[in-house]
């Protein structure tokens, strides 16, 4: 197997089934777009290309080489030469955690896991912890500024609650905040803190914050953040700082996420949205146009996808800026791959408790919370003219994208428009 691309393949063998049940339509629709046709031929290796490009964003696990890659640094700390990686504690055999107890507040903490008393976690000491403690799941990394979603991992690691509870915290701890590695510059510092709750219990079917030391059942890159960073399954990628060196325990209650000082909402939860993937330009009049996308499945779930097509040209309402009385039609959340994707080792999931059962190999419940799904509408009897598609999303509680919360600063959710040509 050659083929560069494997999950846009999978994506696209995905949705010409969706396109291919829909019977003769559906099927006719695939030579209607050129570019899916010379694909599926799989003759034209430019158009195949172009084609992988746009599918590459919704792949539903990301390979490494494919993950959009966000952070600070000067020079990027990934980038550093592999004795400087080692020399500052970014090699799994120099790796250490400190848990500890912030000088400026009146935390109390019995046992410190610090490097001064000789008692920092090391990476023999955390996967220690990973032979009785280690969880995995599937979520998304999702910026609170970016338009589409980083990449979607299959995460691995220890509950951070556990190495907490090892400093033994006494009193005077409400929230903790935490930082890597950053040449050695206060200004590259960047910091995210949570409140201490969050990290001590679960809310029922969430997942736990973990020390995450690998991605798609391979220990992580460097640049992905190895040789451990946090994730906060629920939070955005802010939240999930990489080559992760130290935690402080701390009762100040107030939130000195580092990303709140650029006006960022450092609290909000990841957002449910929509985006497209494929939209041909130009289509041919009564010659259905298939369309696919992606969405981001945020805490407040996902019931539907809808797109609504409007002729450009057309007064929109001054009051009802996000479209609620539109006519909006539905389109078709995909259902769950066979193939996950992700350059798994063998190509297969491992267990995943809580997102897979074990038994059907399927997901307990789909589309999964903090995860994506790929959705398609196949749109017909198009009349010439040129229109503007929008797509949305409905979360769990009937409330339409980007409400319950359309500030910015919490997460990207705007409403995408893509402009539609239909030729007569
Ligand atoms: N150490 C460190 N971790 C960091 C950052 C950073 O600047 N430094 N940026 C965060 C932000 S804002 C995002 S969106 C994610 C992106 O993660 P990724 O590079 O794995 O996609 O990393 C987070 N972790
Ligand atoms: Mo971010």
């Amino acid at each position: 197997m050659n083929d560069p691309t494997p999950l846009a393949g999978q994506h696209l063998r995905l949705t010409r089934r969706y396109f291919l049940q829909l019977g003769a339509a559906g099927a006719a629709s695939l030579g209607a777009c050129p570019l899916w046709a010379q694909a599926a031929d799989g003759e034209d290796i430019a158009a195949e290309d172009a084609l992988a490009e746009q599918l590459a964003k919704l792949q539903y696990l990301t390979r490494e080489e494919r993950f959009l890659n966000a952070g600070r640094g000067s020079p990027p700390p990934h980038t550093l030469p592999p004795e400087k990686l080692r020399e500052v504690g970014l090699h799994r055999d120099t790796w250490k955690l400190e848990v500890v107890p912030d000088p400026d507040s009146n935390a109390k903490v019995e046992s410190p896991l610090s490097e001064a008393r000789g008692t920092a976690l090391d990476w023999q000491g955390l996967m220690k912890l990973a032979e009785t403690k280690a969880v995995r799941f599937m979520t998304v990394m999702t910026c609170t500024n970016g338009r589409t979603p980083f990449g979607m991992g299959l995460w691995e690691g220890v509950p951070l609650r556990d190495v907490v509870w090892m400093a033994r915290p006494t009193a005077n701890v409400r929230r903790l905040y935490y930082y890597g590695y950053h040449n050695d510059d206060p200004k590259q510092q960047f910091r995210p803190s949570l409140p201490i709750g969050r990290v001590l219990e679960d809310p029922p079917g969430e997942h736990p914050v973990i020390l995450c030391y690998k991605m798609n059942n391979r220990l992580l890159t460097p640049k992905r953040g190895g040789p451990v960073r946090m994730i906060v399954p629920d939070g955005y990628g802010n939240k999930s700082v990489k080559w992760l060196q130290r935690i402080v325990l701390t009762n100040d209650f107030k939130a000195n996420d580092s990303y709140a000082e650029q006006n960022n909402d450092t609290n909000s939860r990841v957002k449910t949205c929509a985006r497209f993937l494929h939209v041909p330009e130009k289509v041919k009049a009564r010659q259905p146009a298939p369309i696919t996308g992606v969405a981001q499945v945020g805490s407040s779930g996902l019931t539907k996808v809808q797109y609504w097509l409007c002729r450009q040209g057309t007064d929109l309402p001054a009051d009802d800026p996000y479209f609620t009385k539109a006519a909006w039609q539905d389109a078709e959340i995909l259902p769950p791959p066979t193939d996950w994707g992700g350059d798994l080792p063998d190509g297969k999931l491992p267990p995943v408790a809580g997102q897979i059962d074990p038994a059907s190999g399927k997901p307990l419940v789909w589309p999964m919370r903090y995860t994506i799904a790929h959705w398609a509408v196949l749109l017909t009897n198009l009349a010439p003219g040129k229109y503007d598609l929008r797509c949305r999303t409905i979360d769990a509680a009937g409330i339409p994208q980007p409400m319950p919360r359309p500030f910015a600063k919490s997460g990207h959710v705007t409403i995408q428009s893509v402009p539609l040509v239909v030729e007569g």
